[in-house]
């Protein structure tokens, strides 16, 4: 079961649907305000709304929405802005699985590593891109969180740096960051697409 804790706001929505008639209360809300709503990948391609607590059932005009795990526990926080309001801040109190970080250094002339692809070596490689992109006026935290479940076992990576240079690491240890430096792994060919 995820929970999430309404750190520091009044209000607060994301990834919202547009109310047209009311508010929670039933009292008469500005079109332009936005329902919180949680939304469950069911793994399938399916988004499921589910009751996502308290903080999602307030309104605002929300704009901007950043990801990042600010308190470097393995989960995902988000950070919104709101219309004519201040910042607020959920931060994600899922009871702990298993986790994979990774903090990707590129070389002196792209140094975020923005771009990056990162399979982590599984039955069916599960892959991920560097990035910060994907919400409006808003910055990702670009490091790497793998959802490993029950899975304990270290883990490997393989890289395909912005240059294509591929590159092999681990053994990794799981339930935190690794530093992941270009050119300090274990040389590649190439094997993904
Ligand atoms: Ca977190």
């Amino acid at each position: 079961m995820r929970s999430w804790r309404r750190v520091t706001c009044i209000a607060i929505a994301t990834c919202g649907v547009m109310a047209s008639e009311s508010g929670p209360a039933g009292a008469a809300i500005d079109p332009g305000i936005v329902v919180g709503a949680w939304l469950l990948n069911d793994g399938n391609g399916v988004y499921l709304s589910v009751d996502g607590g308290p903080a999602f059932a307030l309104t605002d005009v929300s704009r901007g929405a950043a990801f990042a795990d600010l308190d470097n526990d393995g989960d995902i926080d988000v950070v919104v802005t709101n219309n004519d309001g201040s910042v607020h801040l959920y931060r994600n109190d899922t009871p702990g699985l298993n986790w994979l970080g990774l903090d990707l250094e590129g070389k002196n002339t792209a140094p975020h590593a923005i771009g990056t692809l990162v399979w982590r070596e599984t039955e069916h490689p599960e892959r991920k891109r560097v990035r910060t992109d994907g919400s409006y006026a808003s910055a990702h935290d670009p490091r790497l969180l793998f959802g490993l479940g029950s899975d304990e076992a270290r883990q490997f990576i393989r890289v395909r740096w912005p240059d294509k240079t591929e590159e092999r690491f681990g053994p990794l240890e799981v339930n935190r960051y690794h530093k992941i430096r270009y050119a300090t792994g274990t040389s590649e060919s190439s094997s993904h697409q």
